[in-house]
């Protein structure tokens, strides 16, 4: 296998938690995966990532890690994790996990050591400063930086046994790991290496941009609608993030075959992704890039900015091109993180959600890079209809309405019309399999509730129906593996001022593809000359005439 084999891939994301739980504790576990296996081979995905599995107190749902090397009781054991990944890898798909470590959680062995004295020999594992000069510790203000917390609130959390404060970027649960200590670094490099050698293919590497910090720790700008200053400067993309990225290929994936390494990295530039995904300097093979998601939001995240398709257009324009001669994009609309696609650049309505579900992933599946698809997406799956705050269960959530309505004045309605469009819960629904009790997900009581639209929208309504979404993702996945222009075809984008139209062509050699998406209601004809004699390979609705598309369809032509 070369070592670029992941050019031609396509990444299936697995949130455990909700994805199938086969013990009927209402959450998600390994062995509902293991059963479910042949619904992702069916589809032709060529690996799977799985969200943290891993020994965690659940505070953000895994990612705030108590044990590294072992896994979470509620998810399974390790022997249940050899036979998924055996499972995995006897149906031709490889299996990477989420690497959680620019902080740990607060009850890892690690962090229990560091703030057990201001002496522990793992004080410096973790970021530990006294209050301000002048300032009565433990009093507000007295914090070493003004930085806020991604959930909330500071991003520093005052520990009375030492008087001191330590960082915390995300919730206070998740102590941000000090990377410029060289016994940490070499503790993650053998615990990754120990994962490798059971077999698993490579990381997801959570937000392994924020690793490296300008250990003066400055204080950032006050941002809009915040009572903290943006400390992002010091933290994304920090001065060592190369020599770290480049120590870790080292230690780590140098002389393995066949792995596969994506670093997710809020606010890195196209110029920052062609030094970390340039083969020939070994950090990464890929990042996940946040424009494109970010593109609907203000410089506030909890602002609702209406989408604009030329934004859109420009932003993955700028990293086709960008990206086009040296280093790798990866290609997604959701997560985890993110609110389910079809809801947010589709249209959920009950007369287009399948067309528009099957549209979007054209257009995202016909560029260059590597696509990712989401649990659920493969079935058009879409937000769930929040009431009150009392739906929501992400800390994220929780912790953006206390500020928002608590300490910032803003109306419970105000704040959860924003979080019913962009909270991260959205995506954290069970999977829906069939129309029996919570979707088929669980046979006891979900822990978080079930889209109440699972009766229509389900694997089980899908596996036999050729017309499909899970099918149709199915035909793109064949697309990627037979068609090379796919794969390595140039990126020419069209109609770049088009409000309606999503246009671009892929040229390889002789072969050009044109592919066209209409990312709205109404019959447009798109103004692009000499395809009348091209092959039409895929549409999701029925051949147009000429180049007049009907609502949220969506064509792929070819000509040699
Ligand atoms: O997310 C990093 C990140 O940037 C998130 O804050 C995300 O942008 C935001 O939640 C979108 O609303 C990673 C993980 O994917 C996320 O699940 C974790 O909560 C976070 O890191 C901390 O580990």
């Amino acid at each position: 296998m070369t070592d670029l084999w992941w050019k031609s891939a396509v990444v299936y994301q697995i949130y455990p938690r909700s994805f199938a739980d086969a013990d009927g504790d209402g959450m998600g576990d390994l062995r509902g995966i293991i059963e479910h296996l042949d619904h992702l081979a069916g589809l032709g995905v060529d690996v799977l990532w799985l969200s943290p599995i891993y020994p965690s107190p659940q505070d953000d749902n895994g990612y705030d890690i108590s044990d590294y090397q072992n896994i979470e009781p509620i998810f399974g054991t390790l022997e249940i994790f050899d036979e998924l990944l055996a499972g995995a890898h006897a149906r031709g798909m490889k299996l990477i996990m989420d690497l959680v470590v620019n902080h740990s959680s607060d009850e890892h062995p690690w962090f229990a050591d560091s703030r057990s004295s201001a002496s522990s020999d793992k004080r410096d594992w973790y970021w530990w400063r006294p209050a301000r000069e002048g300032m009565e510790p433990g009093t507000p203000g007295a914090e070493p930086t003004n930085w806020g917390s991604a959930f909330g609130g500071s991003a520093w959390e005052y520990d009375e046994k030492t008087g001191e404060y330590y960082l915390h970027l995300f919730s206070k649960k998740q102590p941000d790991l000090n990377w410029e200590n060289d016994e940490v670094r070499s503790a993650v490099y053998e615990m990754m290496n120990w994962w490798l050698d059971r077999g698993v293919d490579g990381f997801r590497m959570d937000v392994i941009n924020m690793i490296s910090k300008d250990t003066s720790l400055p204080d950032g700008r006050l941002t809009a609608g915040s009572s903290y200053g943006d400390g992002s400067p010091a933290y994304i993309n920090g001065p060592r993030i190369h020599e770290f990225l480049q120590e870790m290929h080292a230690k780590v994936f140098a002389g393995r075959d066949a792995m596969l390494t994506v670093g997710e990295m809020p606010g890195v530039t196209v110029d920052e992704a062609k030094l970390f995904t340039d083969p020939a300097r070994g950090e990464v093979d890929m990042v996940f890039q946040f424009d494109h998601v970010w593109a609907d939001r203000g410089d506030d995240p909890w602002l609702l900015v209406p989408l604009q398709l030329t934004k859109l257009k420009a932003i993955f324009n700028r990293w086709q091109t960008g990206l086009a001669e040296v280093g790798w994009n990866s290609l997604y609309w959701n997560n985890h993180d993110q609110p389910r696609a079809v809801s947010r650049y589709g249209d959920d309505s009950p007369q287009h959600r399948v067309a528009s579900a099957k549209m979007i992933g054209t257009v995202l599946h016909l560029h260059r890079g590597t696509p990712y698809i989401y649990q659920g997406e493969e079935l058009g799956m879409t937000n769930f209809p929040f009431r009150t705050i009392a739906d929501f269960r992400d800390i994220e959530a929780l912790g953006h309405y206390a500020q928002a309505v608590d300490r910032e004045g803003r109306t419970p309605e105000e704040v959860l019309t924003v979080l019913r469009a962009r909270g991260r819960d959205n995506a954290r629904t069970p999977m829906q399999w069939d129309a029996s009790a919570n979707a088929g997900f669980t046979t006891g009581t979900p822990w978080l509730a079930a889209n109440p639209n699972y009766p229509e929208i389900n694997a089980a309504a899908q596996h036999d129906d050729p017309d499909s979404v899970y099918h149709y993702y199915r035909q793109l996945i064949e697309l990627r593996h037979n068609e090379p222009a796919v794969v390595e075809g140039d990126f020419t984008m069209l109609l770049p001022n088009d409000e309606q139209l999503y246009a671009f062509t892929r040229r390889l050699n002789a072969t050009e593809l044109l592919v066209i998406g209409n990312f709205s209601g109404h019959e447009v004809t798109a103004e692009i000359d000499g395809w009348s004699d091209a092959e039409l390979l895929l549409s999701n609705l029925p051949a147009p005439s000429g180049l007049t598309l009907a609502p949220w369809q969506a064509v792929v032509y070819r000509r040699t």
